[in-house]
């Protein structure tokens, strides 16, 4: 079916027809139609495909009439179907499609692997649901508690565990899977660039060097509902004011310390226009290319909040919710993909990134890397993220290079 025809079939999926958003959130319809759509294609393939304990999914080109696989030798790439709020349509699919098309592509030309060839769909990589990204890696490489998983709660209190059995799997296998990680010798992930540093460089495909610490903190200012009419303004202890004074102070110690930091989730009870809100529940993103910028900047933010909520009689609370350190991806396999490019003379350059991905997860337990395809705005986490065809398709010939480089014989 090639790259176009795969791509067209899953586009609809989840897509809102008001935003043009996706709206791909772990364990709903939409999801379970990826899930589905994962299924035929791999069925159409002759892969074997299944589900792991964690809720990701697997589909396998193993090796024609080849003795078992030796530990740790498969090949393995992919990426996610689950999206942020009205989120683009590269942000993870085209990982996985682009992986089904290089298949085609080196079955096309008879290429017959060596190795096994995976292909991946890691659950929940966005966190969009149940607030912790990369769960699905992090639960397979053990990075995250089952206990403490199984009871992360969407917006309408629903448990991971609840949303999980409802789709059919059983939460109580939750857990690390070291066999499996075992059986993995690499793992290559093709996203779109999060940014516009290939359009920069005129160059259509890329090469991950490594990603920011970066992590997501929730923040509960607690204040004093009261009439927003007749209340003296003496007299109030309203939780919007230290949470805007800490809006502002996130802008400026990014600004000061060359990170980023972005508030984009806010929620104000009870939310009624003429009621001083009784409490202002708001999320913290914050990425930085070090540690300790990143620790210092986020520690200056805290302080502000809580001078800020002092000031007001309010009270705040401040809790991190999800952190990744920071990435180095695999050398030797970087500049082995970077050879095996060149010698197909695609020149990719090695670029950094603030943007999590499973790959970044799964590089603690395994040799890691990522392709990078152009992003020609460089907008992502929105309906008007966009890839050009012509770089889906060098994305594609540069993943069959890599995949028949590591796979082949
Ligand atoms: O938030 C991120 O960096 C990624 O898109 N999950
Ligand atoms: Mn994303
Ligand atoms: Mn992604």
């Amino acid at each position: 079916m090639g790259f176009a025809g795969l791509w067209d079939s899953l586009l609809p999926v989840g897509r809102d027809r008001e935003t043009g958003g996706y709206r791909r959130y772990s364990f709903t319809e939409a999801d379970l139609a990826c899930r589905a759509w994962f299924g035929e294609a791999a069925a159409q393939r002759g892969m074997r495909a299944g589900g792991d304990r964690n809720g990701n999914l697997w589909a396998w080109w193993d090796v024609p009439d080849g003795p078992a696989a030796e530990p740790g030798s498969a090949v393995v790439t992919g990426s996610h179907f689950d999206s942020v709020p009205d989120g683009g349509a590269y942000d993870g699919p085209l990982g996985i499609v682009s992986a089904f098309a290089a298949i085609d592509q080196l079955r096309a030309r008879g290429f017959a692997p060596a190795r096994p060839v995976g292909v991946a769909a890691f659950c929940e990589e966005e966190g969009g649901r149940f607030g912790l990204a990369c769960l699905g890696s992090r639960l397979l490489t053990g990075a995250v508690e089952p206990a403490a998983a199984r009871e992360l709660r969407d917006g309408d209190g629903v448990t991971l565990a609840a949303a999980m059995a409802g789709a059919g799997l059983d939460p109580a296998g939750l857990g690390a899977d070291d066999g499996l990680l075992a059986g993995i010798g690499a793992f290559v992930e093709l996203h779109i660039e999060q940014g516009s540093a290939l359009h920069g460089l005129g160059a259509p495909v890329g090469i991950a060097g490594g990603i920011w610490p970066h992590g997501r903190w929730r923040l509960d200012f607690a204040g004093r509902a009261d009439h927003a009419g007749t209340t003296r303004l003496a007299d109030r202890r309203d939780p919007m004011l230290p949470y805007a004074a800490t809006v502002l102070e996130a802008r400026r110690a990014a600004s000061a310390h060359g990170g980023l930091a972005t508030f984009g989730k806010v929620a104000a009870e009870p939310g009624a226009a003429n009621a001083i809100s009784s409490s202002v529940r708001a999320w913290l993103d914050a990425r930085a290319p070090g540690q300790g910028i990143l620790d210092r900047m986020v520690s200056q933010i805290e302080a502000a909040a809580r001078r800020a909520a002092d000031a007001e009689g309010v009270r705040v609370s401040m809790r991190r919710e999800s952190f990744t350190p920071p990435v180095e991806f695999d050398a030797a396999l970087r500049d082995r993909l970077a050879a095996a490019l060149a010698a197909q003379g695609i020149r990719a350059p090695v670029l950094a990134t603030g943007a999590g991905h499973d790959a970044g997860v799964l590089a603690a337990r395994l040799p890691a890397a990522m392709l990078f395809v152009r992003n020609p705005s460089g907008v992502s986490h929105s309906p008007a993220e966009h890839a050009e065809p012509a770089d889906c398709a060098a994305g594609v010939a540069a993943l069959a290079a890599v995949l028949a480089e590591l796979a082949g014989r």
